[in-house]
């Protein structure tokens, strides 16, 4: 295949299509910084996550959006934790924070208007809330590298961390539903293809995020997961997770977290299924489309959602991006 970028963006063209169909009363606008795009929210945590102290014994999940996170949170807490399932019945948002949350939903308009709503602590400020975990925390963040807090980049502290990657094509389709569900995305699937090829989501280029960690991978304080080994062999990357962590499991434990771990589970499962928000978006309409986090949960999902046209443009942009790496799905 010849590793050409077959896509002309429109960037006018495209900031509109964000203006108008991904812009609502808890998201007011996009920015690009250091060649990312981000909530304009972003703004105002950028530099405290820059000099965000770290601490050497927590563990960092990162990922881009939609490409089993909130599994490998799951997963890493409950191996923190010994398997406490009865601890993991609280929310996953309050044992394992999302450092950015806050800019992702701007809930300040809404609390303005509805003087009742009080969202939890770990969404109304995630960057306190992260401050003020007991340590060892097990840190949400889908930051790319480069914004990441300047300890780690520079090497500085070095806590454990986790990062877990998905195929794009099916990260795309997730993070398409999830922007409508959750997220308050009105336009249509081919508008958000455009969108996430030319790097104009939320946490977005996608190569960029994914590469940067790649290149990592080495460092004996990094952890490269993919979701396809997950879905493929749980129970050996619960073993390699454990082991990066310092911890034994035994054949039965790994047996009981595999279970708790299943989709089916996790789907039932309110303190991971983000059930809270789901309902918060209905209750105060935030949304138009409503639907379950827990979606499909499936590799290639994809081909039920991208007409060939798309995946041959997919498959174009990943021999551009990918060609003269070692990476592959
Ligand atoms: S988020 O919002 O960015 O943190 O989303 P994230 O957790 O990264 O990704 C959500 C997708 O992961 C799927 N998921 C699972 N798949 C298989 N097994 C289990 N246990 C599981 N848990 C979460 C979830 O369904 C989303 O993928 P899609 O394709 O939309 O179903």
């Amino acid at each position: 295949m010849v590793a050409s970028n077959q896509e002309n963006f429109n960037n006018e063209e495209l900031d509109d299509i964000l203006r108008k169909h991904f812009t609502n009363n808890f998201r007011f606008g996009y920015v690009t910084i250091d060649g990312t795009t981000m909530p304009k929210r972003f703004e105002d945590l950028h530099e405290q996550i820059l000099n965000f102290e770290v601490n050497e014994d927590d563990v960092w999940i990162c990922s881009f959006p939609k490409t089993g996170t909130t599994w490998t949170q799951e997963m890493v807490w409950m191996i923190m934790h010994d398997l406490d399932f009865e601890g993991g019945q609280v929310n996953l948002g309050q044992r394992s924070p999302f450092l950015e949350v806050s800019a992702i939903y701007d809930f300040r308009n809404l609390m303005r208007n509805n003087k009742d709503f009080v969202p939890p602590p770990f969404l109304q400020d995630s960057l306190k809330f992260v401050k003020e975990q007991e340590n060892p925390a097990c840190i949400k963040t889908h930051l790319p590298f480069h914004l990441l807090p300047l300890d780690i980049q520079s090497g500085r502290k070095n806590p454990k961390i986790i990062y877990v990657a998905r195929n794009p094509k099916d990260t795309c389709v997730s993070y398409y539903h999830h922007s409508r569900a959750l997220e308050g995305y009105t336009g249509t699937f081919d508008d958000f293809v455009r969108l996430f090829l030319a790097g104009k989501l939320n946490f977005a280029p996608y190569w960029d995020h994914v590469l940067r960690y790649w290149e990592k991978r080495e460092q004996s304080n990094v952890l490269f997961v993919k979701y396809e080994d997950m879905k493929l062999d749980l129970p050996g990357v619960i073993r390699k997770v454990a082991s990066f962590l310092g911890k034994n499991l035994s054949a039965e434990q790994v047996a009981a977290l595999s279970n708790h771990l299943s989709f089916e589970n996790m789907k039932n499962n309110p303190a991971v299924n983000y059930e809270m928000v789901t309902e918060l978006n209905k209750k105060f309409n935030l949304t138009r489309h409503h639907g379950a986090f827990m979606r499909s949960g499936t590799i290639g999902g994809y081909k039920s959602q991208m007409t060939p046209e798309i995946v041959d443009r997919f498959d174009k942009w990943t021999e551009f991006h990918t060609g003269n790496t070692d990476f592959s799905f």
